[in-house]
Protein backbone atom coordinates (compact mmCIF):
# COMPACT_ATOMS: atom_id res chain seq x y z
CA UNK A 1 0.00 0.00 0.00
CA UNK A 2 1.38 3.43 -0.93
CA UNK A 3 1.34 6.21 0.88
CA UNK A 4 1.66 8.94 -1.88
CA UNK A 5 -0.47 12.03 -1.35
CA UNK A 6 -3.29 11.69 -3.83
CA UNK A 7 -5.44 14.37 -5.92
CA UNK A 8 -8.17 13.50 -8.05
CA UNK A 9 -8.66 16.44 -10.83
CA UNK A 10 -12.80 16.25 -11.88
CA UNK A 11 -15.45 18.20 -12.85
CA UNK A 12 -18.19 18.18 -10.35
CA UNK A 13 -20.87 16.35 -13.32
CA UNK A 14 -18.13 13.78 -14.84
CA UNK A 15 -19.28 10.28 -14.47
CA UNK A 16 -15.86 9.11 -15.19
CA UNK A 17 -14.57 10.70 -12.36
CA UNK A 18 -16.82 9.27 -10.30
CA UNK A 19 -15.32 5.91 -10.93
CA UNK A 20 -12.32 7.01 -9.65
CA UNK A 21 -13.83 8.95 -6.68
CA UNK A 22 -15.86 6.02 -5.49
CA UNK A 23 -13.09 3.53 -5.72
CA UNK A 24 -10.91 6.02 -3.79
CA UNK A 25 -13.84 6.18 -1.37
CA UNK A 26 -14.59 2.62 -1.25
CA UNK A 27 -10.81 1.63 -0.50
CA UNK A 28 -11.06 4.61 2.72
CA UNK A 29 -7.66 6.72 1.24
CA UNK A 30 -8.03 10.25 1.95
CA UNK A 31 -7.66 12.23 -1.07
CA UNK A 32 -7.89 16.09 -2.58
CA UNK A 33 -10.12 16.91 -5.16
CA UNK A 34 -9.57 20.19 -7.65
CA UNK A 35 -12.50 20.99 -9.94
CA UNK A 36 -11.82 22.21 -13.18
CA UNK A 37 -14.19 24.59 -15.56
CA UNK A 38 -14.27 22.29 -18.68
CA UNK A 39 -15.63 25.19 -20.81
CA UNK A 40 -12.39 27.23 -20.00
CA UNK A 41 -9.70 24.88 -19.16
CA UNK A 42 -6.90 26.25 -17.17
CA UNK A 43 -3.43 26.18 -18.78
CA UNK A 44 -2.23 24.20 -15.81
CA UNK A 45 -5.00 21.49 -17.16
CA UNK A 46 -3.76 21.42 -20.39
CA UNK A 47 0.34 21.07 -19.10
CA UNK A 48 -0.78 17.96 -17.20
CA UNK A 49 -3.91 16.08 -19.64
CA UNK A 50 -2.64 15.27 -22.42
CA UNK A 51 -6.58 14.36 -23.45
CA UNK A 52 -7.40 17.69 -21.81
CA UNK A 53 -9.81 15.47 -20.16
CA UNK A 54 -10.88 14.53 -16.56
CA UNK A 55 -10.52 12.58 -14.22
CA UNK A 56 -6.58 13.48 -13.85
CA UNK A 57 -4.92 11.41 -10.58
CA UNK A 58 -2.08 13.32 -9.30
CA UNK A 59 0.36 10.80 -7.13
CA UNK A 60 2.98 13.09 -4.96
CA UNK A 61 5.86 10.84 -4.31
CA UNK A 62 8.88 10.99 -1.47
CA UNK A 63 11.31 11.88 -4.09
CA UNK A 64 9.40 14.59 -5.14
CA UNK A 65 8.73 13.30 -8.60
CA UNK A 66 5.23 13.91 -9.06
CA UNK A 67 3.17 11.34 -11.45
CA UNK A 68 -0.05 12.03 -13.49
CA UNK A 69 -2.30 9.26 -14.68
CA UNK A 70 -5.25 9.67 -17.08
CA UNK A 71 -8.11 7.66 -18.03
CA UNK A 72 -10.87 7.16 -15.57
CA UNK A 73 -10.10 2.84 -15.92
CA UNK A 74 -6.27 3.04 -15.64
CA UNK A 75 -6.72 5.38 -12.23
CA UNK A 76 -8.80 2.84 -10.96
CA UNK A 77 -6.53 -0.17 -11.28
CA UNK A 78 -4.03 1.43 -10.26
CA UNK A 79 -5.95 2.37 -6.51
CA UNK A 80 -6.76 -1.24 -6.66
CA UNK A 81 -2.66 -2.57 -7.16
CA UNK A 82 -1.60 0.03 -4.68
CA UNK A 83 -4.49 1.16 -1.86
CA UNK A 84 -6.04 -1.31 1.05
CA UNK A 85 -9.75 -1.69 1.58
CA UNK A 86 -11.56 -4.53 -0.04
CA UNK A 87 -10.64 -5.49 -3.22
CA UNK A 88 -12.94 -4.37 -6.29
CA UNK A 89 -11.90 -6.93 -8.90
CA UNK A 90 -12.66 -11.00 -8.42
CA UNK A 91 -9.39 -12.86 -7.28
CA UNK A 92 -9.82 -15.53 -10.24
CA UNK A 93 -8.86 -15.04 -13.70
CA UNK A 94 -11.84 -15.56 -15.62
CA UNK A 95 -13.90 -13.54 -13.72
CA UNK A 96 -11.82 -10.86 -13.68
CA UNK A 97 -11.95 -10.44 -17.25
CA UNK A 98 -15.78 -11.12 -17.71
CA UNK A 99 -15.88 -8.12 -14.61
CA UNK A 100 -13.59 -6.14 -17.14
CA UNK A 101 -15.33 -7.11 -20.51
CA UNK A 102 -18.68 -5.76 -18.81
CA UNK A 103 -16.86 -2.60 -17.82
CA UNK A 104 -16.20 -1.93 -21.57
CA UNK A 105 -20.18 -2.57 -21.96
CA UNK A 106 -20.65 0.02 -19.12
CA UNK A 107 -18.70 2.49 -20.86
CA UNK A 108 -20.67 2.09 -24.01
CA UNK A 109 -23.66 2.15 -22.38
CA UNK A 110 -22.80 5.46 -20.40
CA UNK A 111 -22.54 6.93 -23.94
CA UNK A 112 -25.98 5.97 -25.11
CA UNK A 113 -27.83 6.99 -21.88
CA UNK A 114 -25.71 10.03 -22.28
CA UNK A 115 -27.47 10.74 -26.29
CA UNK A 116 -30.60 9.67 -24.49
CA UNK A 117 -30.50 12.33 -22.04
CA UNK A 118 -28.97 14.92 -23.76
CA UNK A 119 -31.36 14.52 -27.03
CA UNK A 120 -33.08 17.40 -28.22
CA UNK A 121 -35.89 16.02 -30.53
CA UNK A 122 -38.43 13.03 -30.09
CA UNK A 123 -36.80 11.09 -32.46
CA UNK A 124 -33.65 11.13 -31.22
CA UNK A 125 -34.82 10.57 -27.38
CA UNK A 126 -36.61 7.61 -28.73
CA UNK A 127 -33.92 5.98 -30.58
CA UNK A 128 -31.39 6.53 -27.90
CA UNK A 129 -34.08 5.16 -25.19
CA UNK A 130 -34.24 1.74 -27.53
CA UNK A 131 -30.47 1.35 -27.60
CA UNK A 132 -30.29 2.14 -24.07
CA UNK A 133 -33.04 -0.23 -23.13
CA UNK A 134 -31.32 -3.13 -24.53
CA UNK A 135 -28.35 -2.67 -22.80
CA UNK A 136 -29.98 -2.84 -19.78
CA UNK A 137 -31.68 -6.06 -20.88
CA UNK A 138 -28.74 -7.54 -21.68
CA UNK A 139 -27.38 -6.90 -18.18
CA UNK A 140 -30.98 -8.32 -17.03
CA UNK A 141 -29.96 -11.59 -18.36
CA UNK A 142 -26.46 -11.43 -16.80
CA UNK A 143 -27.40 -10.55 -13.46
CA UNK A 144 -27.45 -13.06 -10.37
CA UNK A 145 -29.03 -12.38 -6.91
CA UNK A 146 -27.48 -9.20 -6.25
CA UNK A 147 -27.70 -6.76 -4.55
CA UNK A 148 -24.30 -5.94 -6.75
CA UNK A 149 -23.33 -6.92 -10.04
CA UNK A 150 -21.14 -10.08 -8.95
CA UNK A 151 -23.27 -10.91 -5.55
CA UNK A 152 -22.41 -9.34 -2.48
CA UNK A 153 -19.36 -8.07 -2.85
CA UNK A 154 -18.89 -4.85 -4.43
CA UNK A 155 -17.13 -4.72 -7.29
CA UNK A 156 -15.25 -2.02 -9.99
CA UNK A 157 -18.01 -2.76 -12.12
CA UNK A 158 -20.17 -1.57 -9.72
CA UNK A 159 -18.18 1.82 -9.64
CA UNK A 160 -18.37 2.30 -13.64
CA UNK A 161 -22.64 1.47 -13.59
CA UNK A 162 -23.54 3.51 -10.42
CA UNK A 163 -22.91 6.97 -12.25
CA UNK A 164 -24.79 6.06 -15.12
CA UNK A 165 -27.82 5.17 -12.58
CA UNK A 166 -27.42 8.12 -10.73
CA UNK A 167 -28.89 10.10 -13.76
CA UNK A 168 -32.11 7.88 -13.29
CA UNK A 169 -33.08 9.24 -10.34
CA UNK A 170 -33.24 13.57 -11.48
CA UNK A 171 -35.01 13.24 -14.31
CA UNK A 172 -38.94 12.55 -14.67
CA UNK A 173 -39.47 9.18 -12.89
CA UNK A 174 -42.09 8.25 -15.05
CA UNK A 175 -39.72 8.16 -18.14
CA UNK A 176 -37.44 6.29 -15.71
CA UNK A 177 -40.13 3.73 -14.88
CA UNK A 178 -40.48 3.81 -18.29
CA UNK A 179 -37.20 2.35 -19.09
CA UNK A 180 -36.77 0.06 -16.41
CA UNK A 181 -39.94 -1.62 -16.61
CA UNK A 182 -39.83 -5.64 -16.53
CA UNK A 183 -36.34 -5.34 -15.47
CA UNK A 184 -36.29 -6.51 -11.65
CA UNK A 185 -32.61 -7.61 -10.96
CA UNK A 186 -31.29 -4.28 -13.07
CA UNK A 187 -34.00 -2.24 -10.83
CA UNK A 188 -32.76 -3.74 -7.85
CA UNK A 189 -29.20 -3.56 -8.59
CA UNK A 190 -29.83 0.15 -9.19
CA UNK A 191 -31.53 0.67 -6.01
CA UNK A 192 -28.33 -0.68 -4.40
CA UNK A 193 -25.85 1.30 -5.83
CA UNK A 194 -28.12 4.60 -5.34
CA UNK A 195 -27.86 3.44 -1.38
CA UNK A 196 -24.01 2.81 -1.15
CA UNK A 197 -22.17 5.40 1.01
CA UNK A 198 -18.87 5.83 -1.46
CA UNK A 199 -21.53 6.00 -4.56
CA UNK A 200 -23.05 9.24 -2.61
CA UNK A 201 -20.39 10.64 -1.27
CA UNK A 202 -18.54 10.45 -4.54
CA UNK A 203 -20.76 13.76 -5.75
CA UNK A 204 -21.46 17.10 -4.42
CA UNK A 205 -24.53 18.10 -2.40
CA UNK A 206 -25.65 20.43 -5.72
CA UNK A 207 -24.68 17.72 -8.17
CA UNK A 208 -28.67 17.23 -9.38
CA UNK A 209 -29.21 21.09 -9.46
CA UNK A 210 -26.25 21.34 -11.86
CA UNK A 211 -27.05 18.00 -13.84
CA UNK A 212 -30.67 19.57 -14.36
CA UNK A 213 -28.87 22.90 -15.15
CA UNK A 214 -26.98 20.85 -17.63
CA UNK A 215 -30.05 19.86 -19.60
CA UNK A 216 -31.40 23.29 -19.55
CA UNK A 217 -29.09 24.12 -20.93
CA UNK A 218 -28.41 21.26 -23.07
CA UNK A 219 -32.41 21.98 -24.49
CA UNK A 220 -32.66 18.43 -23.68
CA UNK A 221 -36.00 17.59 -23.91
CA UNK A 222 -35.81 15.65 -20.63
CA UNK A 223 -35.24 19.17 -19.16
CA UNK A 224 -37.79 20.45 -16.79
N1 LIG B 1 -11.99 7.89 -21.53
C1 LIG B 1 -11.93 8.97 -20.57
C2 LIG B 1 -13.15 9.86 -20.76
C3 LIG B 1 -13.10 11.08 -19.83
C4 LIG B 1 -14.05 12.19 -20.33
O1 LIG B 1 -14.69 12.07 -21.39
N2 LIG B 1 -14.12 13.26 -19.54
C5 LIG B 1 -14.91 14.41 -19.96
C6 LIG B 1 -15.81 14.92 -18.84
S1 LIG B 1 -16.99 13.72 -18.33
C7 LIG B 1 -14.00 15.55 -20.30
O2 LIG B 1 -13.04 15.81 -19.62
N3 LIG B 1 -14.31 16.29 -21.37
C8 LIG B 1 -13.59 17.46 -21.74
C9 LIG B 1 -13.29 17.51 -23.19
O3 LIG B 1 -13.52 16.50 -23.90
O4 LIG B 1 -12.83 18.55 -23.65
C10 LIG B 1 -11.84 8.40 -19.16
O5 LIG B 1 -12.36 7.29 -18.95
O6 LIG B 1 -11.23 9.03 -18.27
Amino acid sequence: MTTSKLTLISHPLCPFVQRAAIVLLEKGVSFDRIDVDLADKPDWFLALSPTGKVPLLKVERADDRDAILFESMVICEYLEETQGGGKLYSEDALSRAQQRAWIEYGTATLAEAWQFLNAKDRATADAKRAAFRNRLERLEDVLDQGPYFSGSTFSMVDAVFAPLFRYFDLINPTVTQMIFQGLPRVSLWREALALRESVVAAVGRDYGRRFKQHLAEQQAILAD
